[in-house]
């Protein structure tokens, strides 16, 4: 079992579970990860069913027994919670806004199309894939990379400064440019995904193979 102050449970090629990791590198915050979700199994189990219901990952867990799933709550929480965190997450309401308006737009609008993506590209056997819902996955996820792509105009990252929006989109980010699929010249976010490529947490964490 994990002897450092925060664990993290989910297995690391999951998007969800990177930025955690991403986040904790870049706060230098400790933790101990245990493998969980996929093939590993384990959130099925009473104890992980007592953390998080939805049998997903992550769930973080404090040494005092305190749980929280959610990936984006996690990095508002630890953002929140860790030295170091208020310049990723403001304490201005407007600006706090504003990065909460992203990482909501992230994982409810964005997240399933990419997914969707993902999964029939990587992990789904071709025979598998619905081509319809391939094609539109494609067509939204391209309209939804222009967005971004406007709002990176004059900007270094998605709210101008580096914030957990950017660590909440950066594996969607690696996974969109590495997957094998048409995609449109966008340099804005081209230039965006290697700036995001400078963090170690990045590189550590999320620069990895799709898998
Ligand atoms: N909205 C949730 C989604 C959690 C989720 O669906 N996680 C996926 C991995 S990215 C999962 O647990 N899949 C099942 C598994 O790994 O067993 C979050 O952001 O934490």
């Amino acid at each position: 079992m994990a002897t450092d102050a925060l664990t993290i449970w989910g297995r690391a090629n999951s998007g969800n579970v990177m930025k955690v990791l991403w986040l904790c590198e870049e706060l230098s915050i400790p933790f101990s990860r245990v493998d969980a979700g996929g093939t590993f199994g384990v959130t099925k189990e009473a104890r992980y069913l007592a953390m998080n219901p939805n049998s997903t990952v992550p769930t973080i867990e404090e040494a005092d027994g305190f749980t929280l799933w959610e990936s984006n709550s996690i990095l508002r929480y630890l953002a929140s919670t860790r030295h170091g965190g208020a310049a990723l997450y403001p304490n201005d309401p407007r600006e706090r806004a504003k990065v909460d308006q992203w990482l909501d737009w992230i994982l409810g609008v964005l997240n399933p199309n990419v997914t969707l993506l993902f999964w029939a590209l990587v992990r789904l056997p071709k025979e598998q894939r619905d081509e319809k819902a391939f094609a539109k996955a494609h067509a939204e996820s391209i309209r939804l990379w222009h967005i971004a792509e406007e709002q990176l105009e004059g900007r270094e990252y998605l709210c101008g400064a580096f914030s957990i929006a950017d660590i909440g989109i950066g594996a969607l980010v690696h996974r969109w440019h590495n997957l094998p699929l048409e995609r449109p010249d966008l340099p804005r976010l081209a230039a965006y995904y290697e700036r995001l490529r400078q963090h170690p947490g990045f590189r550590q964490h999320l620069d990895v193979p799709l898998s």
